[in-house]
């Protein structure tokens, strides 16, 4: 933790806590390490209970045995509900004023729960997190992450940590320990008021096994009048793993689309087209029907999402009205990058870093590849030559563009195509058009972009 948690007074008449841990098939020592830490880690008038829910495990003895250490309860289900419908069930459980949720493999560090108590007690629709640090899966040891991170997406609507703005990076010197504003949680580590919980919609109960909740709770608090935030002074370890230890009934992927389409359908409105740009497979997997969800976003009153992205992430890039394709140029893992180069600047690859910024590229409407207000340009148009960037102009014929089928960027009205294989020298080049040539694909992270 920051030196100055240690010194802050948290408030006295903190309200307690129920934790609420799901599993299924977690070791029963990653389960142990979690309970202790939290009964150890606590003052013990914070802590009501912890509930245990094991999602059908296949030893139905380790949850058994857990339960006999004090303030533990356990739930079992019947069969494999996922871990949406068993924290569900674990709330409904739970008897405290406030829900604190974990991963069943977790570390609760020094006074974890007092800064996020009161925070929450402060106002119960903030919904609030620790700093996740790491528990390394190999050995166990608990490292300690970097505070500067924000969770976010891309228009994949897959979770990621996005460094914070030199803005933002400024503002935590002058307060470091002030609560950070984050557009999306990870999702397994948080706590929420309960009466604001149920209220707000609980989980979508017919998403599945794992996925797209995070993301769907994240829009759902903000757009309904709520708040994220991570607190800095509550630090909880978490054993980030390569893969799961557990099936998928459904398949992984298909069940992580079908529930991130549900969270898309219910919340995104004009904007889930730009996930379904980025992601066009995600039609093809049905997502059942979201009429109640519809109806408690209505309920609510809960903002569109336009609101969200202005408010409360700002840092995500949205496609121009007038683009067809937009985001990175990949080629394999390099992308097209301006090098920091202006106008009258050569252009070539660099490995893709996915921020944006001097690899983020549209094409638009009137056939030019666009980056800011700079377009690629060719001066001279014969094979070998470098193409340049110049400020855009509607009629330039030197500026027009057409993206083939497979994936080749052709120089209107010519046989010529964009290419890096002498990059390294000087930059992209033109080149005669070759199906066969990979130094001639170009694929834009975002396709075929419909606007409404
Ligand atoms: O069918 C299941 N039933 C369960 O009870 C599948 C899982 N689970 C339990 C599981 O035992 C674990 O306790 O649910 C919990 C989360 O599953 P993990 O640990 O396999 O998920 P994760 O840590 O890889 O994934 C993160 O994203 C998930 C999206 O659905 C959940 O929100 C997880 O809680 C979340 N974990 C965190 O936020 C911890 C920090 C990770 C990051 C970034
Ligand atoms: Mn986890």
């Amino acid at each position: 933790r920051n030196q100055l948690c240690k010194t802050h007074a948290w408030k006295e008449d903190l309200l307690p806590t129920s934790v609420i841990i799901t599993f299924h098939n977690e070791a029963r020592s990653t389960l142990l390490r979690t309970i202790t830490s939290v009964l150890l880690r606590s003052p013990p008038n914070l802590i009501q209970e912890i509930i245990l829910v094991d999602d059908y495990s296949d030893k139905p003895d380790d949850g058994l045995e857990l339960a006999q250490i004090q303030k533990v309860k356990i739930l079992r289900n019947e069969r494999r509900e996922g871990l949406m419908r068993s924290r569900v069930k674990g709330a409904d459980a739970a008897t405290a004023p406030i829900l604190t949720f974990l991963d069943s493999h977790c570390e609760c560090n020094q006074h974890w729960l007092e800064p996020m108590l009161e925070r929450v007690m402060e106002d119960r629709t903030r919904v609030v997190c620790p700093i996740i640090d790491v528990i390394n899966m190999d050995n166990f040891q608990y490292v300690g992450a970097s505070a500067d991170l924000r969770g976010g997406f891309d228009w994949n609507l897959v979770f990621k940590w996005d460094y914070m703005t030199a803005n933002q990076r400024n503002a935590r010197r002058s307060d470091p320990i002030a609560p950070i504003r984050t557009p999306m949680i990870a999702g397994g580590l948080f706590m929420i008021d309960k009466s604001w919980f149920d209220e707000l919609g609980k989980y979508d109960m017919m998403m599945d096994v794992w996925g797209g909740e995070n993301l769907e709770i994240s829009f759902r608090v903000w757009q309904c009048q709520g708040s994220l935030e991570i607190i800095p002074c509550s630090r909880v370890g978490h054993v980030f793993r390569k893969q799961h230890p557990y099936t998928f009934p459904g398949g992984s992927g298909n069940v992580f689309t079908r529930n991130t389409r549900r969270a898309a359908e219910v919340w995104m409105d004009e904007y889930k087209e730009y996930y379904y740009a980025a992601v066009p497979s995600a039609r093809n997997v049905p997502f059942g029907n979201i009429q109640s969800r519809l109806e408690l976003r209505k309920k609510l009153s809960c903002k569109p999402f336009a609101w969200y992205l202005e408010h409360v992430y700002p840092e995500l890039r949205i496609p121009d009205k007038k683009d067809v394709a937009f985001g990175a140029l990949q080629q394999g893992t390099l992308c097209m990058d301006t090098l920091g180069h202006f106008a009258d600047g050569t252009v070539g690859v660099y490995e893709c870093h996915g921020s944006g910024g001097n690899q983020e590229w549209a094409l638009t409407k009137d056939k030019s590849i666009r980056h800011s207000d700079l377009c690629l340009t060719v001066v001279n148009q014969n094979p070998g030559e470098l193409l340049k960037l110049h400020g855009c102009q509607e009629k330039n014929t030197k500026q027009k563009w057409e993206k083939l089928d497979n994936n080749r960027l052709q120089f209107m009205g010519s046989s010529l195509c964009i290419d890096s294989k002498v990059h390294k020298e000087k930059g992209l080049t033109l080149e005669t058009c070759d199906s066969g040539s990979l130094t001639q694909v170009w694929k834009f992270t975002l396709n075929n972009l419909k606007h409404h």
